[in-house]
């Protein structure tokens, strides 16, 4: 009989998309974008609240990017937040309340608002009928218009940390400046590179079937860590100095999965994170910020990865515990 993981999946079920190993990569670059929150066509009023929706996954990095953004700038009260369900399934994440079963509490998120969604594709269905592509998490979602505003990590990061919903009152930290009008060039750099530089070959060194390329993914990745770590030993708090910025939400997000998830699923285990001091201590200090901790489920995180049907993992295990990250984040 076959084992059915907790979530669900069959493991039979599971298969990798047929295409190079560039297809294969379990992330999306289409942008689905309708407007710019705070503008005219997605305007942000008080007595709206909650007018817009995020459709988050504690598996996901870029979602996760979206979720700490509103948790930093205290939007809990402006923009309603539902986890999906946290492994993904070939049909395309689920809007049911699996994730409901977590232990932490407070993380759970709403049951989803939209009636007409059974799933995150359907969101897509709502925006563009001929949608038929690949439906990527996180999702901006108007609940008014009943469209998506917008589908990329970074530009809804950079939304929740524009002044367009800063005379909210909810808003609880409107004083929180994450994006800078001045560093806004450096930031965007340091975000570009850290995407092709780090990101990009982490994932394809979970796909190639190819040794030496595997070999050349893993010299980039860690070439990547090396140098980060380096630029972290000058004393900066911060990836851009003394200031938290967009960047550090950027970044967080994979270097906090690295060693409970990529250094054994995507066979990256020439180095941890825990042996990069700076990034290390660097992670340490994030984690004091509740925006970086109380977005963090990493166990939903681990068994996301391990249970989705789009890794490689076979068979479906998910490896106990929290990766080592517990000796080295608990109780700091
Ligand atoms: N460019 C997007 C990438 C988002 C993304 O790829 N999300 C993944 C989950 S981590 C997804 O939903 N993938 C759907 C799929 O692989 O079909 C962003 O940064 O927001």
């Amino acid at each position: 009989m076959a084992t059915v993981a907790s979530n669900g999946v069959e493991p039979a079920a599971k298969k990798l998309k047929a295409g190079t190993d560039e297809e294969e990569l379990c992330y999306v670059t289409d942008v689905h974008s309708t407007g710019v929150l705070g503008t005219d066509r997605f305007p942000v009023n008080e007595g709206e609240s909650k007018r817009y929706h995020l459709f988050v996954g504690k598996i996901c990095p870029f979602a996760h990017r979206a979720e700490i953004a509103r948790k930093l700038k205290g939007l809990e009260d402006v923009i309603g937040l539902t986890q999906v369900n946290s492994a993904q399934v070939e049909a395309g994440w689920r809007l049911d309340d699996t994730y409901f079963h977590s232990t932490q509490a407070d993380q759970r998120g709403e049951p989803n608002p939209v009636a007409e969604a059974n799933n995150v594709p359907d969101l897509y269905k709502m925006t563009t009928p001929s949608f038929s592509g690949r439906a990527s998490i996180p999702v901006l979602f108007d609940t008014h218009s009943k469209k998506i505003v917008n589908t990329e990590s970074a530009e809804i990061a950079r939304f929740f940390s524009s002044d367009k919903l800063n005379h909210i009152k909810a808003c609880k930290h409107p004083e929180l400046d994450l994006y800078p009008v001045a560093e806004r060039a450096a930031i965007d750099d340091f975000c570009d590179k850290y995407g092709a530089e780090f990101v990009k070959p982490l994932y394809q060194s979970g796909f190639t079937k190819d040794q030496t390329r595997f070999n050349e993914l893993n010299d980039q990745v860690f070439g990547y860590l090396a140098k980060l770590d380096d630029c972290l030993g000058d004393g900066r708090t911060f990836v851009m100095g003394d200031k938290l910025t967009v960047a550090d939400i950027h970044a967080y997000v994979h270097l906090i999965r690295f060693d409970p998830i990529y250094y054994t699923l995507y066979k990256l285990t020439h180095r941890r994170i825990s042996d990069h001091p700076n990034i290390k201590s660097y992670i340490q200090r994030l984690w004091q910020l509740d925006g970086f901790r109380l977005t963090t489920d990493i166990s939903a995180s681990i068994a996301g990865y391990f249970e989705s049907w789009n890794q490689p993992n076979c068979p479906m295990l998910v490896p106990k515990g929290k990766g080592g990250l517990d000796l080295w984040l608990d109780g700091v």
